[in-house]
């Protein structure tokens, strides 16, 4: 029997090397040994898509690869995130998208499924979300947390301008918002202020459940 060590290893590997239907097997295995699907998410699948985005990065792969990659990455998650127990007590309603002009959408549904299984009501507005279909959902939905993804420096000022958005309507105050992304640091969540940062999806749910009052 493999120990979890080395299955955590193949489920990163297998995501790099865009294997999405022997990722499935292991993903199966990685269950049946007993290992916490949660651990096989974050310490598995999303360890194999940062080691293929810098094999982007260094221009060894391209973006067919790199979408392969995604793939096999949903694959696993498919199988994995099913074993996930949920927590149906706290349905906290929160929304959660990337912010327009981007369409970086891998790690914003990572921070979707965690925060799902971690009990909150989601509302996925996707990729691309203009700031006032932000503002919108979070009013229309009586949202109690706004979470927003970008992924690049050209895009992530427009969390500003919803947080801005959010004041013109009188709803800051009644929501609390966290941002995320490879170019989002805490001081420029600070700058713009956002209640917080988290720089990956389990620490995301920890921070999420501290600023809802739910820990
Ligand atoms: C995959 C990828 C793509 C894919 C995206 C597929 C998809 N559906 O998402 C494709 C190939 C389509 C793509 C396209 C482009 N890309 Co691109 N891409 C990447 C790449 C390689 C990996 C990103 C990724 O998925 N990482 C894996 C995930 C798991 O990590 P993550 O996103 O960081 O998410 C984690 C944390 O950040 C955090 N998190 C994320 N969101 C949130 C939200 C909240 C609320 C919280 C709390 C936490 C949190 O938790 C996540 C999980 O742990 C990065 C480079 C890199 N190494 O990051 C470039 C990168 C982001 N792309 C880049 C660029 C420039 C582009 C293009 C403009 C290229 C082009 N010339 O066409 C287009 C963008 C088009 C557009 N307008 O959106 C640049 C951005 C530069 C910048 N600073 O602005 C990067 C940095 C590459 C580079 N070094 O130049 N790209």
């Amino acid at each position: 029997m493999k120990s979890k060590d080395e299955l955590l290893k193949l489920l990163a590997e297998y995501v790099k090397d865009m294997e999405d239907e022997k990722i499935k097997d292991v993903a199966r295995e990685y269950l049946e040994a007993g290992y916490p699907a949660k651990d096989g998410i974050l310490d598995g699948l999303t360890v194999g898509m940062k080691e293929a985005g810098k094999l982007y990065d260094e221009e060894e792969y391209y973006i067919a690869e790199l979408l392969l990659c995604a793939d096999a990455m949903y694959a696993g998650i498919d199988i994995l995130k099913a074993e996930i127990k949920k927590d149906n007590e706290k349905k906290t309603k929160a929304v959660i998208g990337v912010i327009d002009g981007d369409t970086h959408d891998i790690g914003k549904n990572l921070v979707k499924i965690m925060l799902e299984t971690a009990g909150f009501d989601m509302i996925d507005l996707g990729k691309d979300v203009a700031v006032k279909d932000f503002i919108k959902a979070a009013i229309d939905n009586k949202v109690s947390l706004v979470c927003m993804s970008s992924l690049m420096s050209t895009t992530m000022y427009g969390m500003k301008k919803v947080i801005e958005g959010l004041a013109e309507c009188g709803y800051r105050d009644s929501v609390k918002i966290m941002v995320g992304g490879g170019p989002v640091t805490e001081s420029f969540a600070i700058q713009i202020g956002a209640d917080a940062y988290s720089d990956n999806a389990i620490e995301a749910v920890n921070v999420a459940k501290i600023l809802c009052g739910l820990n």
